[in-house]
């Protein structure tokens, strides 16, 4: 019984998915899905992404949260338009509430939609949003061991942003064994190493993501 429920949340999850993903390339939006734990630095990262991008792209950031508006408010605070989900204990977004969300963005002239997943490297990995990326955020803090403990959120992602690397000297992080272990899971995983708090790396991460919305149009 709830192997069926589950089969059948899941299938009705791959229908909006797919026309998402319609959606997007027909409008030339370049739709990112980025997951990783809580405080892994999603939310600074695309700050910093808004502030030295504004000029170059026109991005929307959906939010996805248990409780509050915190990281929209955060992303306005940018200039940038922000729809907050508040899923009210859900662990992941839906792609239907992808859906709902794409709604309310004034879209017109739009390149890019990041969606900052609910903090959580397990079950945002078995819901396709219908994004065209994934990027999956591991900062130096939550240990070098995740790769490992949680591969298919590794497996499945495009980019890996390894942030907070100011901080990997005072943990004990080793840095080229997680680039080792992802890589394992993943071998076209692009990974950039940064900190979105000194700007450390930022700079490739901008140009990645400068060629990927124009690589889109062709
Ligand atoms: N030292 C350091 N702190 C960071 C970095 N990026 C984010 N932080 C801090 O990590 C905490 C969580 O960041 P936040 O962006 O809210 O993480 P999120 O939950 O993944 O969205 C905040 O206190 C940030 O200032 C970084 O590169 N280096
Ligand atoms: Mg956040």
């Amino acid at each position: 019984m709830k192997i069926k429920i589950e089969q059948k949340i899941l299938a009705k999850n791959e229908d909006y998915a797919l026309a998402n993903r319609k959606y997007f390339k027909r409008n030339n939006i370049f739709c990112i899905n980025m997951i990783s734990s809580p405080g892994s630095g999603k939310t600074t990262i695309l700050e910093q992404t808004a502030k030295a991008m504004k000029d170059k792209l026109n991005i929307a950031v959906i939010e996805g949260d248990l409780y509050t508006e915190f990281d929209a408010d955060r992303i306005r605070k940018t200039g940038l338009q922000a729809v907050q989900i508040e899923t009210k204990g859900a662990c992941h977004l839906t792609a239907e509430q992808i859906t709902k969300a794409v709604h309310k963005l004034d879209t017109a002239n739009l390149n890019v939609i990041v969606i900052e997943n609910v903090g959580n490297l397990v079950c945002p990995s078995d819901f396709d949003l219908g994004e065209l990326v994934r990027v999956v955020v591991l900062s130096t803090a939550e240990g070098d061991d995740k790769c490992a403990k949680y591969p298919k959120s590794f497996v499945q992602a495009d980019v890996m942003l390894i942030n907070k690397i100011d901080l990997a000297q005072h943990l004990d992080f080793n840095i080229a064994k997680v680039k080792r272990d992802a890589r394992k899971l993943n071998k076209d995983l692009k990974i950039f190493e940064i900190s979105a708090k000194t700007s450390y790396g930022m700079n490739k991460w901008f140009n990645w993501l400068t060629l990927a919305t124009k690589a889109l149009k062709h």
